[in-house]
């Protein structure tokens, strides 16, 4: 297993930018060749998804269940810029919940100019509208941003920095704006953006001449069930090291979501040979 993971845990200002912010953006965190390759990956699966179900070419593609499609895609499980930081942010205890892609292509022409994004929401599915407010963390997205977003028009990302500590969506001032404090997200290809589920965060719209194309991988505790898979096929843990494996669900028996030993998490020993016990507790 891959000692450079050393090289990239989290700063303190990291830490306190994330727990600040809700969210933290990794600069190159993947290499242009892996960017590259991930790209022929996602227009592969667009190509695949449009012919079985005929989604329209100018529509937005979205398909969950990615981590399988591509052993390329295991590589970013534990990605040597940013799985550090998910150990700090929310311990050893973690798994893949949910993966996802998002290729989003230009609006097309007659659509109409809106400045609004139109779906605010913070990530969970059922366990939002079910928790007891303040919600706690739970679980965080790393989004992988395959082509640059640098200008509000490409489809920029909208957020709103803070907002996981909020349990309502912020007011607007004026009904057809973003609500107060909503920024857009911009980043350059090859990016990675980690952001808290509780965030609230929205699509803005692709006026561009380019689609927008981005994997989404989401990390939770190992209490939780997984919303991709809760059962990974045989062949798959067999391609992986026992990290790997941990992060894809495997365990030795039901008792290990809950009362984790050592064979159950991987992770937790790795951390405590390679940067001490203080770190799992
Ligand atoms: O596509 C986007 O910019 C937002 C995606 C999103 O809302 C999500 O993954 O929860």
């Amino acid at each position: 297993m891959d000692t450079s993971w050393l090289d990239y845990c989290a700063t303190a200002d990291q830490l306190k930018s994330f727990n600040d912010n809700g969210y933290l953006i990794v600069e190159d965190a993947i290499s242009q060749e892996m960017v590259d390759a991930l790209e022929i990956v996602a227009d592969r699966l667009d190509a695949e998804e449009r012919e079985k179900t005929g989604l329209a070419s100018h529509k937005l593609l979205s398909k969950f269940r990615t981590i399988l499609d591509d052993d390329i895609l295991l590589e970013l499980l534990d990605n040597k810029k940013v799985f550090p930081l998910l150990w700090d942010i929310l311990g050893w205890n973690i798994q893949l919940y949910i993966s996802h892609l998002i290729m989003y292509p230009p609006e097309p022409s007659e659509t109409k100019r809106i400045e609004k994004a139109a779906h605010w929401h913070q990530d969970g599915g059922r366990p939002v509208p079910e928790m007891e407010r303040p919600h706690p963390r739970l679980s965080l997205k790393v989004s992988y941003w395959l082509t640059d977003v640098t200008y509000r028009d490409n489809g920029a990302m909208r957020l709103i920095p803070g907002s996981h500590k909020l349990d309502l969506l912020p007011p607007r001032d004026d009904p057809d704006s973003d609500p107060e404090g909503a920024i857009d997200l911009l980043v350059k290809r090859g990016t990675a953006v980690l952001f808290d589920r509780r965030m609230w965060h929205s699509r803005g719209w692709n006026f561009s001449n380019i689609t927008r194309k981005v994997f989404f991988i989401g990390y939770s505790y190992r209490w939780l069930r997984g919303l991709d898979y809760n059962l990974m096929p045989q062949e798959i843990l067999d391609k992986c090291d026992p990290i790997r494996r941990q992060l894809l669900g495997d365990g030795v028996d039901i008792k290990g979501w809950w009362q984790p030993t050592d064979a159950d998490v991987p992770l937790k020993t790795w951390i405590a040979e390679h940067r001490g016990e203080e770190y799992v507790r």
